[in-house]
């Protein structure tokens, strides 16, 4: 088994303590960083949503394999994100209210970060209301980005689309929405001026929108 199957193992199962060698493993394996995180990582956690869907795990594995998936983002993470330079713009991003998956997020503050734009982190259940006052506190921020990984949070997404727009500061600030329910369709009827699929896109959509 090679070091990245095992791996995906070992977040699949939980097993947060063997995690972080397993990463470094892989690495010395010759793997690539996004390699690792996709396949040793990402699929893991899909396989972890499929027996959740069919009830053959239930939420505490799903939180256990999420904590060892952050373990293992966590020696990942220099060797992903690289050295930023300058800063070339503000990004401020959020899971928007209800919704408390960070994971993805995370990744996709990580990578924005990468490319040069600084990131403020408002973590998870962020209220429209947080998502604006901060606008107002940071009038040099020339993104916000807005993860929901629940259907029923899709609703929370939009809401905080509509109450930017209602507070002025819609023409302000570039706006773009991701997470797994998120769709480009979604993106286009809610208004918001980026999509991406996933967080090495979402850097790539960044740059284009302070561009
Ligand atoms: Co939850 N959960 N969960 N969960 N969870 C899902 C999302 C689910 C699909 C599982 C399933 O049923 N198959 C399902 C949602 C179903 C739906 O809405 N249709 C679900 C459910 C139902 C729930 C609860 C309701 C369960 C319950 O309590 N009965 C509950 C809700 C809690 C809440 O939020 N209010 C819940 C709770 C949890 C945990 C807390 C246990 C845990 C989260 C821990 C954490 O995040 N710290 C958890 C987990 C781990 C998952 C799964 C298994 C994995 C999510 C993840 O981290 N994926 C997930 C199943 C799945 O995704 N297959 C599931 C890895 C991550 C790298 O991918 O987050 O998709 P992702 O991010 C990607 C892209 O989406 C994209 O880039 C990222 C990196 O490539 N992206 C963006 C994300 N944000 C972006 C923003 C962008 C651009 C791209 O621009 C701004």
């Amino acid at each position: 088994m090679s070091k990245i199957e095992e791996l995906a193992q070992a977040i699949e199962y939980g097993k947060l303590k063997e995690v972080p060698d397993l990463v470094n493993a892989a690495l010395e394996e010759g793997n690539e960083p996004i390699e690792i995180l996709n396949k040793g990582m990402v699929d893991a956690m899909s396989i972890v949503g499929d027996k959740f869907m069919k009830n053959e795990i239930f939420v505490p594995e799903m939180l256990i394999a999420a904590r060892a998936m952050q373990a293992g983002v966590e020696v990942l993470k220099p060797k992903l994100a690289g050295e930023a330079g300058a800063t070339i713009g503000k990004c401020i991003i959020g899971t928007v209210a209800g919704d408390l998956h960070d994971i993805g997020k995370n990744l996709v503050g990580m990578m924005i970060e990468s490319t040069g734009i600084e990131v403020i982190d408002l973590g998870v259940d962020v209220t429209s209301d947080k998502f604006i006052e901060t606008i107002k506190a940071n009038p040099d921020c020339n993104i916000v980005a807005l993860s929901a990984l629940l259907t029923t949070t899709l609703e929370a997404l939009k809401g905080t689309i509509v109450a930017i727009k209602e507070a002025g500061l819609r023409d302000k600030v570039k706006i773009m929405v991701g997470g797994a329910p998120v769709t480009q369709a979604f993106a286009d009827e809610v208004g918001a001026d980026g999509y991406a699929k996933d967080a090495a896109g979402a850097a790539l959509v960044a740059k284009d929108l302070i561009a």
